[in-house]
């Protein structure tokens, strides 16, 4: 079974964090469409989605992406780089518990998980503002015995590694080139992001269809073009959270 965990927009998801973007007002009514649209997708790409309650003291709750690691055999629940975005971390830990052991890390490294890339064995991991040298090494030494390895990363330019990476096929990647390095993804074909949509380069792939935002129509025609089948879903008011698709949930394969 398939299935997606999610958590609902926090009416506080105004007072965010932000470190590449001004802060501008956010239609709370408006992100919860939005919201429900992406829970829908991923019910179409066959997720059951159990969706956490609200945060209403946790802004940037919605983006459970960025407190766990999801891996067949366990999850890892991060320590992220925010102080504020901490207490995120434990109710996303009981809610993984239903289905798979989970290891926490202790610190004191940081790691968000939107830094993460998983291609089969390996976890990508990107130095970020929010993930750093200590947080790397603490996470290897969870993934060592799993068999996972995880390959450190430069990112420029951006929040996370996700940010400028993700994976849209079997062997195919979507990439802002200006952010990381496409040819550090060993044996994976790039896919380059339209020049004029620097920020489209975060999708949700399920195997089958990528999940991408609506509004990023000429990286979503060099997807297609390339065969893969493209899910878009309006994010506007969770991308001025400076939230994509990926940070929204956390894919668990039972
Ligand atoms: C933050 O800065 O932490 C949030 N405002 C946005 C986090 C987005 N997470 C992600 O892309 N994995």
């Amino acid at each position: 079974m398939k299935q997606a965990l999610t958590r609902a927009v926090s009416r506080s998801i105004g007072g965010c964090q932000l470190t590449h973007l001004p802060r501008t007002e956010i239609d709370v009514e408006r992100a919860r469409r939005q919201h429900a649209g992406y829970e829908a997708a991923l019910e179409r790409l066959g997720y059951r989605v159990l969706r956490l309650p609200e945060e209403p003291e946790l802004p940037d709750a919605v983006f459970v992406e960025d407190v766990a690691l999801v891996l067949d055999e366990l999850a890892i629940v991060t320590r992220p780089g925010a102080e504020a975005r901490r207490p995120e971390a434990a109710s996303v830990a009981r809610a993984l518990a239903e289905w798979l052991p989970v290891q926490t890390m202790a610190g004191p490294g940081t790691i968000d998980g939107g830094d993460l890339l998983r291609i089969d064995r390996t976890i990508y991991a990107g130095r970020s503002s929010r993930s750093d040298e200590a947080g790397l090494e603490e996470l290897a030494r969870h993934l060592a015995p799993a068999g996972y390895r995880v390959v450190p990363v430069e990112v420029r330019g951006c929040l996370h590694l996700k940010s400028a990476v993700t994976r849209v096929g079997p062997r195919e990647l979507l990439v802002q080139p200006e952010w990381v390095d496409p040819a550090l993804f060993e044996g994976m074909r790039a896919i380059e992001v339209a020049p004029d949509e620097p920020q489209a380069a975060n999708a949700l792939w399920s195997g089958e269809a990528a999940i991408h935002p609506a509004a990023h129509v000429a990286t979503r025609a060099r997807l297609e073009e390339r065969g893969i089948s493209v899910l878009p879903v309006e994010i506007s008011e969770i991308a001025l959270a400076e939230g994509a698709v990926t940070c929204c949930s956390l894919l668990v394969q039972l």
